[in-house]
C-alpha cells in the first residue's frame, strides 16, 4: 500500500507541470513541459546506457591468456526492474500526452472566435464583427483565440509554429484549434499540406496585438465599413424604408411603378406631360411625391423627409437597377 501511494504521488508529480499547476491553461506551456520531460528522460537513459557500455567494455574486456567467462542464467530481480521501469515511464508519458491533448481540444469559454477559410492560395479570415481580412490574422493578447477552419477547394493545413498549433483545412468540413497569444508581436502562419503550385506562397501574417491596439483596429475597421459607397447606402435605405412594399426592382408593376430601369426612362404623368426621369425628378418623386403623379397610379406614396445625401444615395442606387 505504501509503495502504491509512493507510485501514485510520483505519477502525479510527473503530470503536474501540465495539468494541476497551470493557473491559466496554455497548451504551449504544457507542450514545452511535456517535451522537456521527454528530453530529460531520454537523455538520462542514453547517458546511463552509454556510460555503462563504455565502463563494462573496459572493465570486463577479455585479456590475453584468459578463457571464456562464466555463463550466467537470468536474474529475476533485474528482469523485473528493467520491465517495470520502462513500463512506468511509458505510462507516465502516455498520461501526460493525453492531458496535453485534452488542453488542445478543450477551448476556454471566453475564447475570441474567428473563421479561417483556406483557398488556392491564401487564407480568408472573418471576425465576429463581420470584419474580413485576407492573409492577415489579428488577435488580442491575453484572450484565448478559437479558429474555426475550413477550405474552399482542396486540402490545406494551417500552422502557426510559435503557438504550436496545426490543423487540417478540409473542404465541406469545419475543424478547429485554439491558442493563447501571450506576447504582442508578428508571427507567420503556413500552409502545411501540399496543395498545388502556389502552396509555398500560402502564408498569413499573424498580428498578436495588445488589447487596446486590437480594439482600436476593430473600431477603425468598423468605421471604414460604415462609410459605405452611395450605391450600397442607397440599397440599404430602399430595403430599410419599405419602398419595396409598393415598388419592385424586377420590372413588374405593383402599387407603384417598378423602379427597375427608371433612371433615364421617359415617364408619362397624370396631367399628360412627358418627362425624362433624371436625378431631380427622382429626388422630387421621393420627397414630394404629390408634385408629379405617374399616369395610371393613385397618389398614395407618402413623402419622405430625407437628407440630400440620402436622396442622392437612393438615386445612385436606382441608377444601377437596369
Ligand atoms: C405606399 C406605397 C409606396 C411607398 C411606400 C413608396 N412608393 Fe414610390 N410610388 C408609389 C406610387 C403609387 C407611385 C406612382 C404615383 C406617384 O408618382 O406618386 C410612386 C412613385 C415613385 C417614383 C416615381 C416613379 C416613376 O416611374 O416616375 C419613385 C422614384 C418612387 N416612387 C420611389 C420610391 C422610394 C425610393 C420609396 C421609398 C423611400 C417609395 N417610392 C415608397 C407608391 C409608394
Ligand atoms: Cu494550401
Amino acid at each position: 500500500m505504501k509503495r502504491f501511494l509512493t507510485f501514485a504521488a510520483v505519477s502525479l508529480l510527473f503530470c503536474l507541470p501540465s495539468v494541476a499547476l497551470a493557473e491559466e491553461v496554455d497548451p504551449v506551456k504544457s507542450w514545452d513541459n511535456h517535451f522537456r520531460l521527454y528530453a530529460i528522460l531520454v537523455t538520462a537513459i542514453w547517458v546511463l546506457v552509454t556510460v555503462l557500455l563504455i565502463y563494462f567494455s573496459l572493465r570486463y574486456r577479455r585479456k590475453k591468456g584468459q578463457g571464456d567467462g562464466a555463463s550466467i542464467h537470468g536474474n529475476i530481480f533485474l528482469e523485473i526492474v528493467w520491465t517495470l521501469v520502462p513500463f512506468i515511464i511509458v505510462v507516465l508519458l502516455g498520461v501526460q500526452t493525453w492531458a496535453v491533448f485534452q488542453e488542445y481540444r478543450k477551448v476556454p469559454k471566453n475564447a475570441y472566435e474567428l473563421n479561417v477559410q483556406g483557398f488556392m492560395w491564401g487564407w480568408n479570415v472573418t471576425y465576429p464583427d463581420g470584419i474580413k481580412t485576407t492573409n492577415e490574422l489579428r488577435v488580442p493578447v491575453g484572450t484565448p483565440v478559437k479558429v474555426n477552419l475550413t477550405s474552399k477547394d482542396v486540402l490545406h493545413a494551417f500552422y502557426i509554429p510559435e503557438y504550436k498549433v496545426q490543423e487540417e483545412a478540409i473542404p465541406g468540413r469545419t475543424t478547429y484549434f485554439w491558442f493563447l497569444p501571450t506576447k504582442a508581436g508578428e508571427y507567420r502562419a503556413y500552409c502545411t499540406e501540399f496543395c498545388g503550385a502556389g502552396h509555398s506562397l500560402m502564408l498569413a501574417e499573424v498580428h498578436a496585438m495588445d488589447k487596446a491596439d486590437f480594439q482600436a483596429w476593430v473600431a477603425k475597421y468598423k468605421e471604414a465599413a460604415a462609410a459605405l459607397s452611395p450605391v450600397e447606402k442607397g440599397k440599404k435605405l430602399v430595403d430599410g424604408l419599405g419602398c419595396l412594399g409598393c415598388h419592385t426592382i424586377t420590372g413588374e408593376k405593383s402599387t407603384g411603378p417598378t423602379l427597375k430601369g427608371i433612371f433615364g426612362s421617359s415617364v408619362v404623368l397624370s396631367d399628360g406631360r412627358k418627362i425624362i426621369a433624371n436625378e431631380e425628378y427622382i429626388e422630387h418623386s421621393i420627397s414630394e411625391p404629390k408634385r408629379d403623379i405617374v399616369k395610371g397610379y393613385s397618389p398614395i406614396m407618402p413623402p419622405y423627409k430625407l437628407s440630400d445625401e440620402d436622396l442622392h444615395a437612393i438615386t445612385e442606387y436606382l441608377k444601377t437597377l437596369k
